[in-house]
């Protein structure tokens, strides 16, 4: 019932011209809309360029980040007003890395949220334990906390249309996957968290991907379980022909 979304976070590589041959190859071979939602997720100097690429396919356009305001003194930053109006339809907010190296937080996160869907976007929420955590039986407190935070103060619909991506940090471009029971089962627990905090409709509307070292070899074993709506893949999504395979096995 709920629609796998597969979601390629280049980070931080690419040129442009790279980027626009990757779109190239992989806009129509990719699963239709009504199977699968496929989204790259670009840096932004790319992002003009990529939207007008994709346009009449079913690829679409996501941002790795953005301010919460809609605009201002704010040197370097990026807003959802730039980021509608390119085009753009996806955001990914609060992932590891903007949390441990540029200081996103879970209340910046939440505002970020709020902006996202004010300008129509959806936001790609990304939550995770560290190794630390996990070995000191934290995860679900840590994980729990971290998506009441960033879906607080949202309706049910917004609630309803949010993405969370579950990536365990130490699982983040280190070839160590979760097992995709481990991944599950962190998966669950945000369900029916969203569930008590939202609504049970919420709970089971909302897409929870799973990330963290995901490629063609593990993605339908992590897809095939009860709670995991996708995935959020880093070094896999770089190669047009991984990123397909990737796309074609959430449909
Ligand atoms: C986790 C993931 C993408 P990778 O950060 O968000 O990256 O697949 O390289 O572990």
């Amino acid at each position: 019932m709920r629609k796998n979304v597969i979601a390629g976070n280049w980070k931080m590589n690419k040129v442009l011209s790279e980027a626009e041959q990757f779109v190239e190859e992989t806009k129509t071979r990719i699963p239709s809309e009504e199977k699968a939602e496929s989204i790259v997720c670009a840096p932004f100097p790319f992002l003009p360029v990529l939207v007008e690429k994709a346009k009449g396919s079913d690829l679409k356009v996501a941002a790795q980040n953005m301010h919460y305001e809609d605009n201002g003194a704010f040197t370097g930053e990026v807003s959802p007003v730039m980021l509608k109006d390119l085009g753009v339809t996806h955001v990914v907010l609060g992932h590891s890395e903007r949390r441990e190296y540029f200081a996103e937080t879970d209340e910046t996160v939440n505002k970020k949220a709020h902006a996202a869907f004010n300008h129509n976007l959806t936001p790609i929420i990304c939550v995770g334990e560290t190794l630390e955590q996990r070995e000191n039986n934290e995860t679900m407190n840590h994980v729990e906390a971290q998506v009441k935070q960033a879906l607080s103060g949202l309706t049910e619909e917004q609630v309803k249309a949010s993405i969370i991506a579950y990536e365990p940090i130490w699982a983040i471009g280190t070839g160590k996957t979760a097992t995709s029971e481990q991944a599950n089962e962190v998966c669950t627990h945000i369900r029916n968290v969203v569930k008590q905090f939202s609504s049970e409709e919420a709970g089971e509307a909302i897409r929870l991907q799973y990330g963290g070292s995901v490629k063609p070899a593990n993605v339908d074993e992590l897809l095939s379980q009860s709670d995991i709506d996708g995935a959020l893949v880093g070094g896999a999504s770089l190669e047009a022909d991984s990123f397909v395979q990737l796309a074609e096995a959430g449909a």
